[in-house]
């Protein structure tokens, strides 16, 4: 039979079939031998439990597309969350999951949730990513504003939420699909999530579409990139890629640098340079010491 992972606990995975039947199996040792994960949203095959017999996981079907973090494989869209404030902004750690979506050929799109707390904030977010070609959508998942915007947006589409702890990703699932998924506080002194959400789970909706809700997380490592192809990762820059006076150019102080007149010139966001600056050299290090 052939089904699609929902969610995997202590060794168990819990699998869907055709008809919406739930089977918990384990994975075979064949599975665990080649090392390969499997993950949520993979489709698989198995062995159905029969009698006392348990049942098994035998074989991952070919992916479209996976991601590390949050770990799950075959969405459409990716729905990176942040905050207008509490907890604050984490910038580079979107850029950085923008550039690993982008990488798997995933969709993203970016949720500015709770700006009923800094409308301003809000904005000056939403400011930062034009250009970087991806929707970019407000919201408050406690007042409802935006969620009919975006529940159309998501309507029949395989997507997971992603993001900080506390940035509200199991909350706006809630009031997108009335669920009633944990929610968690954002802790007074130090503005962060409690890692409420423990584990990915793979929920059905209305309209045909899949709704994955994942674990904040605020650590990211980004693939190794070529410093060179750092740049293909910002959109921001492709109108002006290979018009500089150097090639390669990296833009980072190199004279007769286009991407540098036109940040200049403010025509995208000084933010998303420094981040394109910060993973850049990040990279030309990592590049160096790469067979270390
Ligand atoms: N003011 C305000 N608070 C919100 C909003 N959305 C969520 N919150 C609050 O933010 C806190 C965290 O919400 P969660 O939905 O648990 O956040 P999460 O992103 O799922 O967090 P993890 O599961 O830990 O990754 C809760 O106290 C929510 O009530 C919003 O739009 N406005
Ligand atoms: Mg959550
Ligand atoms: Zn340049």
């Amino acid at each position: 039979m052939t089904g699609i992972i929902l969610r995997g606990i202590g060794g168990f995975y819990y699998v869907m079939d055709e008809t919406g039947t739930v089977h918990q199996l384990r994975a075979q040792a064949k599975i665990r031998r080649v090392k390969l994960t499997p993950l949520v949203g993979d489709r698989v095959e198995f062995e159905p439990a029969r009698g006392e017999m348990d049942g098994w996981l035998k074989e991952i079907l070919p992916r479209d597309n996976s991601l590390v973090r949050p770990s799950v494989a075959n969405i459409d869209l990716i729905v990176l969350v942040c905050a207008a404030a509490s907890p604050k902004i984490d910038s580079l750690l979107i850029d950085r999951m923008l550039i690993s979506a982008r990488k798997a050929k995933i969709d993203a799109m970016l949720v500015i949730n709770k700006c009923d707390l800094d409308r301003d904030a809000a904005e000056a977010i939403k400011r930062r990513y034009r250009g970087a070609g991806i929707d970019v959508m407000l919201a408050s998942a406690e007042r409802g504003e935006g969620v009919e915007e975006l529940k159309k947006r998501l309507l029949g589409l395989t997507h997971a939420f992603g993001g900080q702890s506390g940035v509200g990703k199991s909350s706006l699932i809630n009031a997108l699909y009335s669920l009633d998924l944990m929610v968690g506080r954002v802790s007074d002194k130090i503005e962060r999530g409690k890692h409420t959400t423990r584990r990915c789970e793979l929920i059905s909706v209305e309209g045909g579409g899949r709704v994955l809700d994942t674990p904040g997380f605020s650590l990211l490592e980004t693939d190794l990139i070529e410093p060179r192809e750092v740049s293909l990762w910002y959109p921001e820059f492709f109108p002006y890629e290979g018009k500089c006076r150097f090639s390669p150019c990296y833009h980072a102080g190199e004279p007769d640098c286009c991407v540098k007149d036109a940040l200049n010139e403010g025509k995208f966001s000084r933010e998303r340079y420094d981040s394109y600056i910060e993973i850049l050299t990040e990279m030309k290090e990592r590049w160096k010491n790469r067979y270390d």
